[in-house]
């Protein structure tokens, strides 16, 4: 089981008007990356955020943004974003007929290309790019919103996910899930292999706490499970 990793939803964060007192909290409690959803009304049915705000977020912070498109023809877009070295990059398998073409620019920009999957496409549509990634981006519900509920069936596509994985020697390689990561949730998808959680309105951005408090009751929950293994 990899280390988790956290990675805030910003388009889910109240604080836009000054994110900085944010963004310093982020870095106190060692958040490892900045979640960053660009959708372009057409492969999801919203649209947010802009090339604006990204070069914003990476002139106030250091911590690394982890941008998932959600665009049609990504292939044409990403350059708009001037992906910097050691950024995590997400492009769905179902955006473009160029897959591994993209996956193989983001790397050549010196980021980490994930692939990612709406809930209803099957795992044999990445096989063919594994080498290409340093992941798999599991949307573990229908991407566009935030404040949906986890479809159920996605805990044993992370496992599956991970198995796939295993099978072919690609230990090092990461789970990425995305929607309804809860408190609840978390532990489960933690003990079937997911290993960055992208947190929005279910546990960070949660109204029950500040931010502090969540992040660290969700730290509490994901350590819970590396030490002590998963019981439901
Ligand atoms: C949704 C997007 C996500 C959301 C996140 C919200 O399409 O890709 O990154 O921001 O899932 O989290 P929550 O906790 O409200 O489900
Ligand atoms: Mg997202």
């Amino acid at each position: 089981m990899h280390r988790a990793m956290i990675s805030p939803s910003m388009m889910c964060a109240p604080q836009w008007q000054d994110v900085r007192p944010l963004l310093d909290q982020m870095l106190a409690g060692g958040v490892e990356m900045l979640h960053i959803d660009i959708m372009d009304g057409h492969f999801v049915p919203n649209m947010m955020l802009g090339t604006a705000c990204v070069r914003e977020l990476r002139k106030l912070s250091h911590i690394p943004l982890d941008l998932h498109f959600m665009v049609e023809r990504p292939e044409d877009r990403i350059a708009w974003f001037d992906i910097q070295p050691g950024e995590w990059v997400s492009v769905h398998a179902e955006s473009t007929c160029h897959l591994q073409r993209v996956l193989a620019r983001v790397r050549d920009l010196g980021a980490r290309p994930l692939v990612a999957l709406n809930p209803a496409t099957p795992l044999a549509a990445i096989e063919n790019v594994l080498p290409d990634v340093d992941g798999v981006m599991l949307m573990t519900v229908n991407p566009g919103y935030a404040g949906q509920k986890l479809i159920p069936q996605m805990l044993d596509k992370i496992a599956r996910t991970r198995r796939m994985l295993d099978a072919a020697g690609l230990f090092d390689l990461r789970i990425e899930v995305d929607g309804n990561v809860s408190f609840e949730n978390v532990g489960a998808m933690h003990a079937a292999g997911a290993d960055i959680f992208v947190c929005g309105t279910a546990s960070l951005f949660n109204s029950q706490g500040t931010f502090v408090e969540n992040l660290a009751r969700l730290r509490g929950c994901v350590s819970n499970v590396e030490k002590e293994g998963w019981s439901a």
